[in-house]
């Protein structure tokens, strides 16, 4: 079952011992065809060498990607020999069939490891190589094939000596399979991972692209409506303008908090209205007893409280009559559900929304007459919690401000000034530094009855926030300004969120008739700001707490 070597293709890109290999064949009289390179090799040394291109009738082309591709080669290589129809066809076509295959394939391996370029790698892969080793393989049956330098020496001796046996042969094309299938290895293995990388340079991409779009958090607003609302998301008309995309995050659903409330009447929320809501909403609950708070642009415009066994509706009348101007297109918030006599007084007031853990019947019936009023049932908001606010490239992380400080207990106050104040006056004192959390800074609170009579917010100074609270104590309220005007700063109590810095400010509050003073003391000129209480005969308590809420 040996076959005689006449005829022998031979094409090796690694050109070690083929001389040698060349040599051997050629003393025995076999025909050697051969490609672009190693044919000049034989031909250099002196041997007798068929060129490919000669056998083909078919120039190499494209820069040598089709050099043996033609089935001048591939029916020599194919051709089943025991067959004489094989042999036949053939003849009918003067093919000569080889008897040996000598390939070495391009360096793919080799050229991966170096580091070589994109091209330079994909130039490496080999097709007609591996089509001639494969085909001989498959043919082991009349044809030798030999694609490791390390079997040469044993095809030089072959074709010296009646050629392969049929079982060399057989384990020759099984060392062929393995080197082809090792080498589609190498080229799968190297694909996939450039697959990856391009996969993760995308998402840098993405990244890089969302980042300069607006934000890592671009996609948000970037997915649509349905994507949306399975990831918990509900799309608003407009954020805070209507130039502005926005959308509301539902983070649990077990605690839906305002994100997640219950609407009973009216159109859907706006980005701001929750923005007021949820400032509306702690500060009711900063209260224990029933509350009322009407917010407005996030600062409550009015916040009252009613005895424990009054009617809610008196906390919303004395919150209301804080600064009945301002409640215009405010937002409410109460902690305790809304009675008929509440809803009453409500429903002449244009309001944006109404919040409160729950309605008598007969109010949502009346409130829900008023179709633009958002109407939202709220659970009891938790006090205690963490809060995260963004800022570039960041978010500032912390406890939320649940009046936790040991400062906001009145009975751990200190008098610094005048006489201690009777339980009327503590009260008042203790409201409106409950109440002042919710303001933001600077805030000046001035209280009487449990309500607040006039609030000084969001000034760069606090001399500024003294002069408001004041004026809009003395201009506002139910009978407004003029002859009439209720001059409400005149025996009302003040807080102060944050300490007098100066004298200047404490003294508006007492030209204005302010009976008593809590701040949290702590400046330089405490001394000062002391002392004018104490000329002006007015209490003063410090808590050594501040609330500043920027
Ligand atoms: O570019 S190829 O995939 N196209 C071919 O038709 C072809 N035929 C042989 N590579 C081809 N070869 C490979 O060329 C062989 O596997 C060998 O590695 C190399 C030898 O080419 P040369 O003799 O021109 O150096």
């Amino acid at each position: 079952d040996r076959r005689p070597i006449r005829r022998a293709l031979v094409s090796v890109y690694d050109k070690t011992g083929l001389l040698e290999l060349a040599t051997a064949l050629d003393a025995v009289g076999v025909e050697i065809v051969s490609t672009g390179s190693t044919a000049a090799r034989i031909r250099e040394a002196g041997l007798a060498v068929v060129d490919a291109a000669e056998v083909t009738g078919f120039p190499e082309m494209l820069d040598g990607r089709v050099k043996t591709l033609h089935p001048r080669i591939h029916a020599g290589i194919l051709a089943d020999l025991r067959s004489e129809d094989h042999a036949a066809q053939l003849a009918a076509q003067d093919i000569a069939p080889f008897d040996l295959v000598v390939v070495n394939l391009y360096p793919f391996e080799e050229t991966v490891a170096a580091g070589g370029t994109f091209d330079e790698i994909i130039e490496k892969i080999d097709i007609g190589g591996p089509s001639m080793v494969r085909g001989a393989a498959k043919n082991f049956a009349s044809v030798a094939v030999v694609c490791d330098v390390e079997d040469y020496a044993r095809a030089a001796r072959a074709a010296g000596g009646g050629g392969f046996t049929l079982a060399e042969r057989q384990e020759l094309a099984t060392i062929a399979f393995t080197r082809t299938a090792q080498y589609d290895a190498a080229i799968s293995d190297w694909m996939l991972a450039r697959l990856d990388e391009q996969a993760a340079d995308a998402e840098t991409a993405d990244a890089e692209a969302a980042a300069q779009a607006g934000g890592e958090d671009a996609y948000l607003l970037e997915m649509s409506d349905e994507e949306a609302a399975e990831a918990g998301l509900r799309t608003l008309r407009y954020g805070e303008n209507p130039h502005q995309r926005a959308r509301v995050a539902v983070i649990d659903d077990d605690a839906p908090g305002l994100a997640g409330a219950e609407q009973l009447g009216g159109k859907a929320m706006s980005y701001n209205n929750y923005v007021d809501a949820d400032a509306a909403v702690r500060a009711a609950f900063d209260h224990d007893l029933p509350c009322v708070v009407v917010m407005k642009h996030n600062n409550p415009c009015g916040i009252a409280v009613a005895g424990e066994a009054d009617d809610i509706a008196l906390a919303h009348a004395r919150a209301h009559g804080t600064d009945p101007v301002s409640a215009y297109g405010g937002v409410i918030a109460a902690n305790r559900p809304v009675t008929l006599a509440m809803a009453e007084q409500v429903k002449p007031v244009f309001t944006e929304v109404i919040l409160a853990p729950g309605y008598d019947e007969a109010a949502l019936e009346l409130l829900r007459t008023k179709k633009n009023l958002r109407i939202l049932q709220i659970a009891e908001r938790p006090r205690e919690g963490v809060e995260i606010r963004q800022i570039w490239g960041g978010s500032l992380i912390q406890d939320a401000d649940a009046l936790q400080a040991d400062g906001d207990d009145p009975s751990t106050w200190t008098l610094a000034a005048g006489e201690a104040a009777d339980e009327a006056t503590l009260a008042d004192l203790a409201f409106a530094w409950r109440s002042i959390r919710a303001v933001k800074s600077n805030a000046i609170l001035l209280a009487h009855d449990g309500a607040a009579v006039g609030i000084g917010m969001g000034q760069v100074n606090r001399l500024d926030s003294c002069r408001l609270a004041v004026q809009r104590a003395n201009t506002l309220g139910e009978h407004g300004e003029g002859e009439d005007a209720p001059e409400r700063a005149r025996g009302a109590v003040a807080a102060s969120d944050a300490f007098f810095p100066f004298a200047d400010g404490l003294e508006i509050l007492l030209e204005a008739g302010v009976r008593a003073v809590v701040q949290p003391g702590g400046s330089i000129r405490d001394d000062e700001v002391i002392e004018a209480a104490r000329a002006a005969g007015v209490t003063m308590y410090l808590t050594g707490t501040r609330h500043f809420a920027h």
